[in-house]
């Protein structure tokens, strides 16, 4: 049958740009569908990380040398493409951490755990389908401070239950946190809806925006949202690397976590005085290289358009819906509706387990992930040990969709 569906971009040239693409796995082309947890890395990624550690590596911010200075005015100059990424109105609102998990501990620990504006007895309000990064975190909070942690429950086609938000958010909410899209069901939230449901009561949103910066346009200021979290190793840059964005305001309330170098104005025994936000929070030697590598993936991810490569996403995610309707005894969780879920598939077989589905898939060089995706609660709320999940980015095409169907097949005839 011919293919109907068509894609916004020049894949073929796009992965070009992407050496690991050019290698085959098990005598097959690569067919890398796990982007979710990780995307591939460009040249440009790769060739930007080299070129610091070759030609101008040196400490940022103390150096009164040439090398320092290049590489202060890079590390610098990335927070603010970062920032005109998503958004903010001052790069001084963005914060370099080490992933989406570490924005995330931040926020629970330097917000509401040491900052005053959580106290005992308060509500966090979270979500059933956060990833446990945004999970874990806001356990601690409870623990050490006896606050109270409710949650908003999905419908069967993974949609959060809005209405919920009206008995759950009440005087003594303080911090309602959500991710902007599901990592598992591909779920797209309503976030502005939320930020502002948060800010009646005056509690701050807090948003995961790990499955969402480096797949859609993402705006904070059109969320109008106080913190939002996310990594660099998803949206084509490198490992090591996070941000934590946050409102000035909030970034001034929120206390630092790591002691040290560069995060301090003035130190005297026994006593220092925190620098100004978000330096505040990079205390040591931070990841150079791997914000130089960010700064590069921002650049790549701008020239192909934000607006354009969520499209190119919905078209592949739309294909492939339709594709994976057609493989016998194959269940999709999610929304149905394209314009309503990110670029991820999360499914079930009815005669193969996740785990043996993708070692089958991987002997045909297709690399899904299979398990609990780190989101556990929502496992338990659909009754499900585990699912299978396909992912799809910029360097995904229709063919990449249809060597996934084909070897769903072969999982059929392997299973009788
Ligand atoms: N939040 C969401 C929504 C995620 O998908 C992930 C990672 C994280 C937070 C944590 O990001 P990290 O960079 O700090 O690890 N998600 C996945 C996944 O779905 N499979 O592997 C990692």
């Amino acid at each position: 049958m011919a293919r109907t569906a068509k894609v916004l971009f020049d894949v073929p040239e796009i992965k070009k740009d992407f050496p690991i693409l050019q290698r085959t796995v098990r005598d097959k082309p690569l067919t890398y569908l796990d982007s979710t947890a990780t995307s591939q890395k460009p040249r440009q990624v790769i060739d930007a990380m080299t070129d610091y550690y070759s030609r101008y590596n040196a400490n940022v911010h103390r150096a009164i040398y040439e090398l320092g200075e290049e590489s202060t005015r890079e590390y610098e100059g990335a927070r603010e493409r970062v920032a005109a990424f998503i958004g903010a109105k001052d790069p001084m609102e963005v914060a370099y951490t080490k992933s989406t998990t570490e924005s995330l501990n931040l926020v629970a620990y330097g917000y509401a755990l040491k900052g005053k504006r959580v106290q005992k007895g308060d509500e966090i309000i979270g979500t059933v389908l956060e990833h446990h990064s945004n999970h874990v975190p806001w356990h601690f909070v409870r623990d050490l401070k006896g606050v109270t942690l409710k949650y908003v429950d999905v419908d069967e086609d993974g949609r959060l239950k809005m209405e919920q938000y009206d008995d759950l958010i009440t005087k003594r909410t303080k911090v309602v946190t959500v991710a902007q899209v599901s990592n598992v069901l591909g779920t797209i939230n309503d976030v502005k809806e939320i930020a502002k449901r948060a800010h009646e009561v005056g509690a701050v949103c807090v948003v995961d925006a790990a499955q969402s910066v480096p797949h859609m346009p993402v705006d904070v200021r059109e969320l109008d949202c106080d913190f939002l979290a996310f990594s660099g190793h998803k949206m084509l840059g490198p490992t090591g690397v996070g941000v934590l964005y946050g409102k000035k305001e909030v970034l001034e309330e929120t206390e630092p976590l790591l002691g040290g170098g560069e995060m301090i104005s003035e130190v005297h025994l026994g006593t220092a005085k925190w620098n100004d936000v978000p330096y505040k929070f990079e205390g040591g030697t931070p990841p150079i290289a791997e914000v130089i590598g960010l700064g590069a993936a921002v650049d790549y991810l701008t020239k192909l358009g934000m607006p354009a490569v969520r499209q190119h996403e919905m078209n592949v995610t739309g294909y492939a819906l339709q594709e994976l309707s057609n493989v016998a005894g194959l269940r999709v969780y999610g929304p149905k509706d394209v314009r309503q879920r990110g670029g991820v598939v999360s499914f079930t077989m009815a005669k193969a387990h996740p785990h043996d589905i993708a070692s089958i898939l991987d002997v045909e060089g297709v690399c899904i992930r299979s398990g609990h995706h780190c989101a556990q609660p929502l496992m338990d709320r659909y009754d499900l040990a585990a699912t299978a999940r396909a992912s799809f980015y910029v360097y995904n095409d229709l063919e990449d969709v249809d060597r996934l169907a084909a070897a769903l097949q072969k999982v059929n005839e392997v299973f009788g």
